[in-house]
């Protein structure tokens, strides 16, 4: 897509009353419009019924972009980071796309404004695509819709996407699936080479960044880090350290190699289809899950089954075990019915 520069039109709207048709909002989202894409990205976070039709239909044109997941503690300068490495990326010449999870954001991600501010002039780049996602809860976490999210993006022809996430923790094995590079982001301060290695970001890692580097200690840091890959056997890629200073710029470019050459050693070994198809895996069996859990809870007399179950175990008269083996014997036999019936056959009487 041509550059061009940031139109009223890029302002996503949040009004409902307004949302035009899908076949509209796709079309405009063909041509190239940021407000449309915001609008399908806002119907993809929600989860509303429409989401998995709009998804399939952009599958085809999924995959292009570089997804680099960008993690580390809160404050370590993730947000700097992934800023500085837009800019140096819409200089390229690419198209990248940051998402990130913001704990703060309301349920609507009306935290897109806030970021805007954050993110300066660079937000307001029409070859720059930003969108912050609520963290629903998921402390920590990759919002449930992020790479829905990033696909939209994906098909919407962003060459790069940051995924950002709020801290370090259960959540971060997540980005390391969804991503095909994970950056962690630590800093001299907090002793956090030593919290790096507990978490398991040795083992997420593909590059480590100290930023932060003006500060004492970061040289320490780097040492640290350096020490404990060493601890290591490396079968293939070594993780590299790389000290930035994210708010000065300084550190950036080398870090933007590393992520090519990183990009360039999983085509070549080709981990890259490997990454792929275990984040296809990922997704699928969370399709599947995400279905069968609303089938089986949508189901009125399973739910009442559940309550009457507590009075019982309250009672002192059964356990939790206990029924929540009795309740999957039900929701088993419901959803067997249901299938039988929507085959459109007769229910087999039981013998
Ligand atoms: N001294 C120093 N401060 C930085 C650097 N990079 C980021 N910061 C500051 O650290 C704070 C947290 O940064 P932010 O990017 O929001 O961290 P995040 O929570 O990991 O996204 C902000 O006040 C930044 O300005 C740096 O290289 N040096
Ligand atoms: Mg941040």
């Amino acid at each position: 897509m041509a550059s061009r520069t940031a139109t009223e039109d890029d302002i996503p709207d949040t009004e409902p009353d307004l949302v035009p048709s899908l076949d509209d909002l796709l079309l405009r989202f063909d041509e190239g419009s940021k407000r449309a894409a915001a609008r399908l990205i806002s119907i993809v976070e929600e989860g509303r019924p429409e989401a998995l039709a709009i998804l399939d239909r952009l599958y085809p044109r999924v995959g292009g972009a570089i997804r680099v997941g960008v993690t580390g503690p809160p404050g370590a300068g993730k947000s700097t980071l992934a800023d500085r490495l837009v800019e140096l990326l819409v200089r390229a010449g690419e198209k990248p796309g940051i998402v990130a999870v913001d704990p703060t954001s309301p349920f609507t991600g009306g935290a897109l404004l806030g970021d805007r501010v954050r993110m300066g002039p660079v937000a307001n780049h029409a070859d720059v695509f930003f969108r912050s996602l609520g963290s629903r809860g998921s402390l920590g976490g990759l919002s449930l819709h992020t790479a829905e999210v990033a696909d939209v993006l994906d098909a919407f022809g962003c060459s790069w996407l940051l995924l950002e996430t709020v801290g370090v923790g259960q959540s971060e094995l997540d980005v390391a699936q969804k991503a095909h590079t994970t950056l962690v982001v630590l800093v001299p301060e907090s002793g956090d080479g030593i919290q790096a290695m507990k978490a398991g970001l040795m083992e997420i890692a593909d590059i480590f960044v100290v930023n932060k580097a003006d500060r004492a200690g970061a040289e320490k840091l780097l040492e640290e880090i350096e020490l404990s890959i060493d601890l290591k056997e490396w079968l293939g890629w070594r993780p590299p350290v790389f000290l930035t200073e994210a708010r000065g710029g300084r550190g950036v470019e080398e870090l933007h190699q590393a992520l090519l050459a990183h990009r360039r050693w999983l085509e070549e070994h080709g981990m890259l289809q490997q990454k792929r198809r275990q984040a296809l895996e990922s997704r699928v069996r969370d399709l599947v899950e995400d279905v069968l859990h609303r089938e089986l809870w949508q189901n009125g007399t399973l739910l009442q089954s559940l309550r009457d179950g507590l009075d019982t175990i309250e009672r002192g008269e059964d356990s939790p075990y206990q029924l929540a083996r009795a309740l999957v014997e039900q929701g088993r036999a419901a959803l067997a019915v249901r299938r039988a019936l929507e085959r459109g056959h007769p229910r087999e009487p039981k013998g």
